[in-house]
């Protein structure tokens, strides 16, 4: 095996990196040549503490054995199999086991490979969904200002972020946006789920009275925002959400992308606020994102209603050459297996409360107008410096990681979302690193 420490390329101009400043990234490279449990190695040697599991994905930590050992015996015995109307066994056991973990009536699943995948095919069934009933009127898509929902097409359109969106065109039509529920005035420094503002959902009310409701195919929602900064439902928003959709025959998609698989210390978020979607969209960390993979899980009256046509013709025209990959097969059955064995899928309930209780001591650290954290989740909201926003939460972000801890930084706000197999002291550790950040930047 290659040992690719303090080796560095030569040439870095090919790569054309995603969602990087790439200019700037090649003058000062930051490079990661390993990883183990909470670490990653730079190519400098240092050890840097994950407090991001990668991008909201490493929920079981980095090289886990099960996982590597599954994908390497997986890849010397069947390495592909067509995905259209030819099957493979672990593909069908994958699917029973994530039904087994999914919120109850959740019976199905569709394979995808990422999340924007993800996305794009819950819309996708949500509009045919309607279309099979006959309901073919119902087409539009709702979504919610500074909502993620992946980058392509679908999920920019109903998407809320602008600079995702303001470079690509007129994106879908028929789309609409209900307001985000970030409210500082009133929600700051909140410990856990906001009290103020679950009358936003109301907001649905006044789309629907404008579209008319038979016009109006889903409604599609992160239960917590992450990319966005992570903003979290008021208490009671989510519920009202569902019964407005039920009120009015629309479906609800929950976008779980980065809220499956433990990150609020249940199984997914609508175990956690007891609000079950009719769309559940999955990535990340189905696989520990060791291997590309999404599923769309999805209940069974939607499944059952294009059920009805003729036997012998494909239901649901739409799939992707990886979906249900078996290496990605073997790697989620690996993931899930570990999950299962290290009671990872609800360790962040035990650790929120000293998880909470550490990000808060942050609270009058220089620049910090904000906190809030749910489960394994953290944001520390910044105040940015005048004329020029982001500046400060990248440089503490560079600062961190010079340090030894890898933070995300979206906007001024520090998002954190460690591997929930994260200790105590490694929860003190990475909040130092934060700490003694805050007090260095300008
Ligand atoms: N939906 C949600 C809610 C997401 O958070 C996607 C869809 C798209 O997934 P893919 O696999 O297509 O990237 C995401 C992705 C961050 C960050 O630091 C978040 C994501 C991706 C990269 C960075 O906030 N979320």
């Amino acid at each position: 095996m290659s040992n690719r420490l303090k080796v560095t390329p030569n040439d870095l101009s090919a790569f054309w990196m995603p969602f990087t400043a790439n200019r700037q990234f090649k003058q000062a490279p930051r490079m990661l040549v390993s990883a183990q449990d909470m670490h990653y190695t730079a190519s400098d040697g240092r050890k840097i503490l994950d407090g991001t599991a990668g991008l909201w994905c490493v929920n079981a930590g980095h090289c886990r054995p099960k996982i590597t050992e599954a994908i390497q015996q997986q890849a010397a015995e069947l390495d592909y199999a067509p995905a259209f109307q030819m099957g493979h066994p672990i593909v069908f056991e994958l699917a029973n086991r994530l039904v087994d973990i999914a919120p109850k009536g959740m019976d199905h699943v569709f394979f995808t490979n990422s999340g924007s995948e993800s996305v794009d095919t819950a819309l996708k069934m949500a509009i045919a969904y309607h279309r099979a009933k006959g309901d073919g009127s119902r087409f539009r898509l709702i979504g919610r200002e500074r909502g993620y929902h992946g980058v392509n097409f679908g999920g920019i359109s109903v998407g809320g972020i602008v600079s995702n969106r303001k470079m690509f065109g007129t994106l879908l039509t028929g789309v609409d946006h209900m307001p985000h529920t970030h409210l500082p005035a009133k929600n700051a420094f909140t410990r856990g789920v906001p009290e103020h503002g679950a009358e936003l959902a109301d907001e649905l009310e006044r789309i629907v009275a404008l579209h008319d409701a038979s016009t109006i195919a889903a409604v599609i929602v992160e239960p917590v925002a992450g990319s966005t900064g992570v903003i979290l439902p008021p208490k009671g928003y989510l519920k009202r959400l569902r019964e407005i959709c039920d009120k009015h025959g629309i479906l609800l998609i929950f976008d779980e992308v980065i809220t499956g698989f433990g990150r609020l210390g249940t199984p997914f978020a609508a175990d956690y606020f007891g609000v079950i979607p009719d769309i559940m969209t999955t990535a990340k960390g189905v696989t520990n994102g060791v291997i590309p993979m999404g599923a769309v899980f999805v209940k069974k009256e939607i499944h059952d209603a294009f059920m009805n046509g003729p036997e012998h013709l494909i239901e649901f025209m739409h799939g992707y050459t990886y979906s249900g990959n078996p290496i990605a097969c073997a790697a989620a059955l690996g993931t899930l297996d570990t999950y299962k064995e290290e009671g990872l899928l609800t360790r962040g309930e035990e650790l929120a409360p000293y998880w909470e209780d550490a990000l808060h001591s942050l609270k009058g650290e220089p620049h910090v107008i904000d906190i809030r954290n749910i489960g394994l989740v953290g944001a520390i909201e910044l105040e940015p410096i005048a004329g020029a926003p982001t500046k400060r939460a990248f440089s503490a972000f560079v600062k961190a990681f010079e340090r030894g801890a890898l933070i995300r930084t979206t906007g001024d706000i520090i998002a954190l979302s460690p591997p929930l197999i994260i200790t105590k002291g490694q929860i003190n550790e990475l909040i130092d690193h934060v700490r003694e950040v805050l007090r260095m930047v300008d």
